[in-house]
């Protein structure tokens, strides 16, 4: 085991100094206003700032700071100095602007005015907001409603999607895909199928109580270093953690916090994961049916010696079907297909299923490395199988723990952002506010994409997002995009999907959270949920970057009054003069959740809008809780074959999604460049390559379409053999469209099959 924990690639344990040093660098980069300290005290708190980076609860119990890394960094960047003004174009082409890199984008800093796209200069120019809100309108008013998309990123408060939602309907469609369709969609299908819930189980209280905790496919030290905090605890308390991840993470291998003093001065590491098992990318499905055998013969050995059950039988009897198909496949299983379809030993199973089968309350956690891949939503029910086993859902300590990834992703689906009919009280919009509603399914991020390419899709708004850059076969998306009738991107910064505009194209610049935001009734505050369903009021304190932006909801509401047939139900510029009132409707639409939303937005921690698997009442199909047998033992949808790796895109800490911070991945030890390949000392050697050698990757999805990424310096890291890594967004050439879970479409970003060329091009 100690010898699993060495990881000589890496830069040192996650937190610690080297966090300090990280955000100072990126203070050095943007200069940000000098208020940032106190902006950064206030964060996560109540009457304070909800975070504006990732979705990880609040705590109700806070510490002085309540801020991490990667929050630091994502509030620093919102309060830069620099501005992106119209000036800016004057020395810059639309054209030119394809050259440069995510960063260089970034580090332009905030958008000040409106713009719209003058294809005669191919530069952006100044428009005045109402202007531009009518030409939006006028043309929105002139295609077929299943021609046009609104799509969104997870940032926007609650206020502003309920009104989206509302705008895209009564406009005409249900067009209403998500940034979590790239990400999280896995787990609204996958997990609701098989317990009910499209969202995690647990609460704060549970990680508390939980005795060991189960990693999936998730890097809390660079995507949720918060989570730290709480795992640092139970470890204390003496919970075992147990991490599945093809890639030796520092965040789950130790941790200094950087919050205690103490931890600080000594340098105290504490070490994360007991047992670490580099399972090969798509190999989860076999590694868990192999805890749960570890379980079965334990519970086998159990009934003949007379000791206490290691299943927990009333509970499966009472709550769950599919059990005996589920546990002949267990029994049936050879440890030896097990071993070579997860690339993990018998023996490294068994230690890890050994802490399972004696842990009383445990967590599974889970993140892009599950929901990424073609079998994705058969990789969450494997998690749930296994929570089953012991009756881990719906009791104290234990659960599901799906990570979300922005700030206000889950709450944006809970508000009504879907593209899926069926999951939204049509009656009551239908009541209050007298239209009739879209009845037909809209279309997820895969089949907006698609219709994009295939010239159906002419008109898509975003609110907030980076969709071209963020997308598989970006390529290909980048003609689609710009062979639309209309763009428009509701942004706080210059990013890639600006620079492929449409006939007609808008930058519609937007306040960031952080910011005052004043309307006719005052200041208002909006709200947002979490990953463990708790809603939060988040006050912006902070001067404008610019006295010509809007709010999110402002501008939602602009749109909508240019583009939908006025009504004495919609009241959009009321509504935008009081928050309040936007309250008011979400609470009318869904009164069990939102019962007296806005007295409660400032609770400590939030206000739990509750979840009925969490009480163990199953909104299934089956009312019951769902064993599912899987129908294959890999994630994937491609055999192995010669030549042939798997690729997962892979985030560092120094960036948020497609916003590039920096060059410094300092928990994997790589610095200054993103243009790499990492692969094992082994692959390097068969493949007959050195390092720092420069290879092009080349997609082996068989659909006969060229992609490619060259310029990629070969880095040696610890991975399986076999699993190879690249940078999102950069790898996203190499994505097919058509690559995506079979049941949500999720793009299957993790398991990219892809093949090494050198430069005489001679397929290795
Ligand atoms: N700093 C920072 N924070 C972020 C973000 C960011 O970009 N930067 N993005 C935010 C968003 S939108 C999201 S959704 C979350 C994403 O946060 P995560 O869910 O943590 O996503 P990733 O880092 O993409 O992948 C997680 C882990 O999956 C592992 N993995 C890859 N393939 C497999 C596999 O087949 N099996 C297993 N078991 N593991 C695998 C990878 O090695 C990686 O460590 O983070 C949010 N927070
Ligand atoms: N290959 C590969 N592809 C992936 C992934 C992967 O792991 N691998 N991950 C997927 C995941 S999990 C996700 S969530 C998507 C992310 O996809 P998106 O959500 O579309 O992309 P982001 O990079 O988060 O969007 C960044 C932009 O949002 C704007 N922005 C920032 N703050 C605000 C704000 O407060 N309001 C508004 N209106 N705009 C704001 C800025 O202009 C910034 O440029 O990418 C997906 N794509
Ligand atoms: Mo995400």
């Amino acid at each position: 085991m100690t010898e699993m924990m060495h990881n000589p690639e890496s830069g040192g344990p996650s937190g610690g100094w080297g966090s300090v040093k990280s955000i100072a660098r990126i203070i050095g980069d943007e200069r940000p206003s000098p208020m940032v300290l106190e902006e950064l005290a206030r964060q996560n708190k109540p009457g304070g700032v909800m975070c504006v980076s990732c979705a990880w609860p609040k705590a109700v119990n806070y510490h002085p700071f309540e801020f991490c890394e990667n929050g630091a960094k994502a509030t620093i960047s919102d309060l830069t100095s620099a501005r992106c003004t119209p000036e800016f174009w004057t020395d810059h082409t639309v054209t030119a602007l394809r050259d440069w890199k995510d960063y260089n984008l970034e580090q332009t800093g905030r958008l000040t005015h409106p713009l719209r796209y003058d294809s005669a200069t191919d530069r952006y120019v100044e428009v005045a907001w109402e202007d531009a809100f009518e030409d939006i309108g006028k043309t929105l008013q002139s295609l077929p409603r299943e021609s046009v998309v609104f799509y969104s990123s997870g940032h926007a408060g609650l206020e502003a999607s309920y009104l989206y939602a509302l705008l895209a309907r009564t406009y005409g469609n249900n067009n209403l895909p998500q940034s979590s369709n790239m990400c999280h969609e896995t787990t609204s299908v996958g997990l609701q199928k098989v317990i009910g819930s499209p969202v995690g189980t647990i609460v704060w209280d549970d990680l508390e109580k939980a005795d060991a905790f189960f990693f999936f496919g998730q890097n809390p030290g660079s995507n949720s270093p918060r989570f730290l905090h709480p795992l640092q605890e139970a470890k204390k308390r003496g919970a075992k953690i147990v991490t599945f991840n093809p890639v030796m993470e520092q965040g789950l291998v130790s941790f200094v916090n950087p919050q205690s003093p103490v931890d600080m001065l000594t340098g105290r590491e504490t070490q994360i994961s007991d047992e670490y098992l580099q399972v090969r990318a798509g190999g989860d499905i076999a590694a868990i049916l192999g805890l749960c055998k570890v379980l079965v013969e334990a519970d086998d050995a159990a009934l003949v010696s007379g000791a206490p059950r290691f299943l927990d039988v009333p509970f499966i009897d009472e709550h769950t079907v599919g059990f005996d198909s589920f546990i002949d496949l267990i029994r049936s299983t050879e440890w030896s297909t097990i071993e070579a379809e997860s690339g993990l030993t018998e023996d490294a199973i068994r230690r890890a299923g050994e802490i399972y089968a004696h842990a009383e309350r445990v967590i599974g956690v889970y993140g892009m490395g599950l929901t990424q891949h073609s079998q994705g939503a058969l990789n969450v029910a494997m998690v749930v199988n296994l929570l089953l086993l012991r009756g881990n859902i719906g009791r104290e300590g234990a659960g599901c723990c799906p990570v979300r990834g922005h700030s206000n992703v889950q709450g944006q689906r809970t508000v009504g952002i879907a593209e899926k009919a069926k999951l939204i009280p049509m009656d009551k919009l239908k009541s209050l506010f007298d239209f009739d509603p879209p009845t037909e399914d809209g279309v997820t991020i895969v089949d907006a994409v698609k219709g994009m390419m295939a010239g159906k899709i002419k008109v898509t708004i975003s609110l907030g997002g980076n969709l071209v850059r963020a997308v598989p076969d970006q390529k290909a998306m980048e003609n689609a995009w710009a062979q639309q009738d209309l763009t428009v991107v509701v942004s706080t910064k210059l990013n890639r999907s600006h620079l492929f505009p449409g006939t007609k194209s808008y930058i519609l610049p937007c306040l960031s959270r952080l910011e005052r935001d004043e309307q006719a009734t005052g200041a208002q505050s909006v709200t947002t949920e979490d990953s463990f369903s708790h809603i939060s009021g988040s006050v912006g304190k902070r001067t404008p970057a610019s006295k010509h932006l809007r709010s999110e909801l402002a501008i939602v509401t602009g749109i909508a009054r240019a583009t939908v047939a006025p009504s004495p139900t919609l009241k959009w510029d009321e509504w935008t003069g009081d928050y309040g009132l936007v309250r008011d409707l979400i609470e009318a639409t869904y009164p069990d959740q939102f019962e007296h939303y806005n007295d409660r937005m400032f609770k400590p921690g939030g206000f739990y809008r509750g979840n009925a698997a969490h009480e163990r009442v199953w909104k299934t199909e089956e009312k019951k809780a769902v064993f599912t047998t899987p129908k294959q033992l890999n994630a994937l949808a491609f055999s192995d074959a010669e030549g042939r790796h798997r690729l997962v895109t892979m985030r560092s800490n120094d960036q948020f999604n497609t916003t590039v911070y920096g060059y410094s991945d300092r928990f994997r030890g790589i610095e200054g460049t993103r243009d790499v390949v990492l692969m094992c000392a082994d692959d390097i050697q068969s493949a007959g390559l050195h390092e720092g050698q420069v290879i092009t990757l080349v997609s082996d999805f068989e659909d006969g379409i060229t992609r490619e990424l060259p310029g990629l310096t070969v880095t040696k890291h610890n991975l399986p053999q076999g699993t190879i890594g690249a940078y999102y967004p950069e790898a996203n050439v190499l994505v097919a469209i058509d690559h995506h879970d079979e049941l949500s479409k999720t793009p299957a970003s993790k398991a990219v099959p892809v093949r090494i060329q050198v430069k005489t091009h001679a397929a290795l």
